[in-house]
């Protein structure tokens, strides 16, 4: 899909396309969907930017905690949406060890317990050993510090999936 087919499609067609790209929050796909028609692939991302750098910090905080843990509980039941699944195994995070699996059980509980909203990392990004080198370092970040780092993680998971979506030009319009 081009941009233009994407400025053509109606809003129900359009959350339904992009209502994951950022995880488990359509209400983001919905919101953008009027600021149509968008220049480029680039300006979609803005957007999305935008509405998610107006909301509260407890709306900023409510997209965290819609996140998934990595190598958590919906990955050992196949609950993961589609895009997570496939974000999670690139990371290594389906074939962790025992003894790896467990840290990283243990860490996610620790900063969940201390920021009240989970660790969010764009796996894509990340192999194995940053992801768990960055979750026990981030630990000891403060809540703003660490709700702001979170914001940025979702931003990258979105560009991501935007790019799954939609085809970009030479130009990077
Ligand atoms: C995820 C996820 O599901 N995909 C990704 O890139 N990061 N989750 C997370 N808690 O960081």
């Amino acid at each position: 899909m081009d941009i233009d087919a994407v400025n053509a499609l109606p809003y129900e067609e359009f959350v339904n396309i992009f209502g994951n790209v950022v995880e488990k929050c359509p209400i983001v796909a919905a919101a953008v969907w009027s600021r149509r028609p968008f220049e480029s692939l680039t300006a979609v991302e803005a957007a999305i930017s935008d509405f998610i750098d107006a909301l509260p910090e407890s709306g900023k905080e409510g997209i965290l905690r819609c996140h998934p843990d990595l190598a958590g509980r919906d990955l050992q039941s196949g609950t993961l949406t589609r895009e997570s699944r496939e974000e999670q195994a690139g990371a290594g995070m389906d074939a962790l060890s025992s003894p790896e699996a467990s840290r990283i059980a243990r860490l996610n509980d620790d900063y969940k317990e201390r920021f009240g909203f989970p660790f969010v990392i764009c796996a894509r990004m990340n192999d194995k050993a940053s992801i768990l080198l960055q979750l026990s370092e981030r630990c000891q970040n403060e809540r703003a510090v660490e709700r702001a780092r979170g914001i940025e993680e979702v931003k990258k998971i979105c560009r991501l999936r935007l790019q799954g979506l939609v085809l970009t030009d030479a130009t990077n319009k």
